[in-house]
């Protein structure tokens, strides 16, 4: 298998593989040969995935606590632990046990491939296998993963992720925090008079409006923030290793930009709004439903002292 690299390599310019690499994503193969897992890993960086590698269940494990990935290749025979032994520890954990799931394995016979499928497993490609089909299989996977994602956690109108990836993502944050203690700061964003902005020019230009601040959002604050669109002109931003003070700053910025730039712009004509914020930093002591109401007081006390303001 591995010194046919050479032909492979030939084989993936025949396939066309650089027009079909989805946008990549965070791969980790688990598998107790070394040779295997260094050449997998070669080569599906090479694609432009980002790749963790584990040898045995136990650094699968840890990993998986400490970073999220878009897909997971499983060996079967392993030590001291086999493979199976990481399903449990996969498909009961709710954040784990959506991650796209690949059967790495020498072993083919059919028992295994059904319990294999029943305990969870997405695919499962045995060895020894063709690079070129591993490739096209986890290709498909995340695809189809992505598209599902968009269907399920994303709000059409802003793309701004919904109330359902927002209660599942708070739960991985939180976990995170648990095990790493960094602060995290929830912001709850209002727009101001949106009720008028509807009246005035009239529903399209609201729902304009609502993806102008999405992206506003998104462009402004970092990559691993969390952007949520929780009701009709509401937002929520989750801010992981920001104190209040820091995700106050952070939203101020983009509140003092809303002053200066249209949050979108209609047959020449540009529109302006403002928001009311609240922030609250999270403590150990809170529940999740306690959390938002904190930062929602604190959006509705900007409310009552004149709106267009950042609250703690
Ligand atoms: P305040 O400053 O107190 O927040 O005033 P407001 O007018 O923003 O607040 P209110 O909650 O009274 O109005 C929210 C409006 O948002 C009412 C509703 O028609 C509108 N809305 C909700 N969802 C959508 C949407 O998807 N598109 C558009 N265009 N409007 C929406
Ligand atoms: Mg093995
Ligand atoms: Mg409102
Ligand atoms: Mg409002």
């Amino acid at each position: 298998l591995y010194e046919q690299e050479m032909e492979l390599d030939e084989q993936q310019e025949q396939f066309g593989k650089t027009t079909m690499t989805p946008s990549g994503g965070r791969l980790l193969i688990i598998d107790d040969d070394e040779v295997l897992r260094s050449y997998l890993v070669r080569r599906l960086k090479l694609e432009g995935y980002e790749v963790d590698h584990a040898s045995d269940v136990a650094t699968a494990q840890k990993l998986l606590r400490e970073h999220s990935y878009d897909l997971i290749t499983l060996d079967l025979m392993m030590h001291p632990q086999s493979g199976y032994e990481l399903f449990e520890f996969v498909k009961e954990d709710p954040t784990l046990k959506w991650v796209p799931l690949v059967v790495l394995s020498g072993r083919d016979d059919i028992q295994d491939k059904v319990r294999c499928f029943y305990l969870g497993a997405d695919d499962f490609v045995t060895k020894p296998f063709q690079y070129e089909e591993l490739s096209a299989r986890i290709y498909s996977l995340l695809k189809r993963t992505k598209s599902f994602e968009q269907m399920a956690f994303r709000d059409p109108l802003t793309g701004a992720y919904n109330r359902r990836f927002f209660d599942h993502q708070i739960q991985v944050e939180l976990q995170r925090i648990r095990r790493y203690p960094t602060p995290i700061s929830l912001v709850f964003i209002d727009i101001d008079r949106f009720k008028s902005i509807n009246d005035t020019h009239g529903h399209h230009i609201g729902d304009l409006v609502l993806q102008g601040l999405a992206h506003m959002l998104q462009n402004h604050l970092r990559a691993t923030d969390l952007i949520a669109r929780f009701g009709g002109e509401e937002f929520v931003v989750v801010l992981p290793g920001s104190t209040a003070q820091d995700a106050q700053k952070s939203i101020d910025c983009i509140l003092q930009l809303t002053r200066n730039e249209p949050v979108t712009q209609n047959d020449g004509q540009s529109y302006y709004i403002t928001f009311s914020a609240g922030v609250a930093e999270w403590s150990e002591d809170m529940t999740v439903e306690e959390w938002i109401k904190r930062a929602d007081d604190a959006m509705y006390a900007a409310k009552q002292c004149g709106r267009n303001k950042v609250l703690q």
